[in-house]
């Protein structure tokens, strides 16, 4: 039975792979030789979710997942935040705060003292949504110390079925994180960045089409650094209802 579920749901990405056009680009995780019918897809976006990341997600089933944001992945950046919103929320520390255990978000922090630099970034599906944006661009792992800055990444879901997102994060200070608006994950601690600092998180489910997964990072001393990895899983059952 899950030897020819596997199979149905490979037969459903390889008949949506065939209904795409041709081109020369192949792209990681999937890096074996193409078979019989099988197309190259070059639909890929910044961010986004190709079908060769729908094939490793199907494989999903068996524990794999496709990683759609890492470091390489391009964004849009906002650097105008400087230190505006330094002691407006626990989230954002004034230059030179101490924390002894990290504080976690208890809700969604207010950015009302940014909001003129920030625009409609939470809601906008137009990018850049707003003077202060660049790109899409390489997110800098470093910024300047004591200032907070806003990315904003771009998810394309080709369906038919949902993703489950993951997020793993390291950054020094803090990070706040909103998935097409919604807010996710919030955390502050002193001491330097490292890989699956925080590990793990669960940012949602996301159905077919475009999304966005936003990002505020804030500094409040020393030194500034910036890990993130999102990975997307299929969700149970999304193949077969
Ligand atoms: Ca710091």
């Amino acid at each position: 039975m899950v030897m020819a579920r596997r199979v149905l749901c490979l037969g459903i990405a390889l008949l949506w792979a065939c209904g795409q056009g041709t081109g020369p680009e192949l792209l990681p995780p999937y890096d074996g030789p193409l078979e019989a019918g099988q197309r190259e897809w070059t639909g890929y976006q910044p961010g986004s979710v190709d079908i060769f990341d729908l094939v490793g997600i199907v494989g999903g089933f068996t524990g794999e997942e496709a990683v759609v944001i890492d470091m390489t992945t391009p964004g849009y950046y906002n650097s105008a935040l400087g230190t505006t919103l330094d002691g407006t929320d626990p989230m954002f520390l004034p230059a030179g705060a101490s924390t002894s255990v990290p504080i976690y978000a208890t809700g969604e922090p207010s950015l009302a003292a940014a909001s003129a630099i920030l625009g409609p970034w939470l809601t906008s599906q137009t990018m850049p949504p707003g003077p202060n944006w660049n790109g899409p661009m390489a997110i800098p792992a470093q910024w300047p110390v004591l200032h907070e800055t806003a990315i904003i990444y771009s998810i394309v879901n080709p369906g038919p079925g949902s993703l489950r997102l993951t997020g793993s994060f390291g950054v020094d200070n803090g990070i706040c994180v909103w998935v097409d608006g919604v807010f996710k994950f919030g955390v502050v601690a002193e001491g330097s960045w490292a890989v699956d600092e925080y590990p793990d998180i669960d940012l949602g489910v996301i159905g077919p089409g475009q999304h966005f997964l936003q990002v505020l990072r804030s500094d409040h001393s020393v030194v500034a650094g910036y890990w993130i990895e999102v990975t997307a899983q299929a969700t149970v059952g999304a193949f077969f209802k």
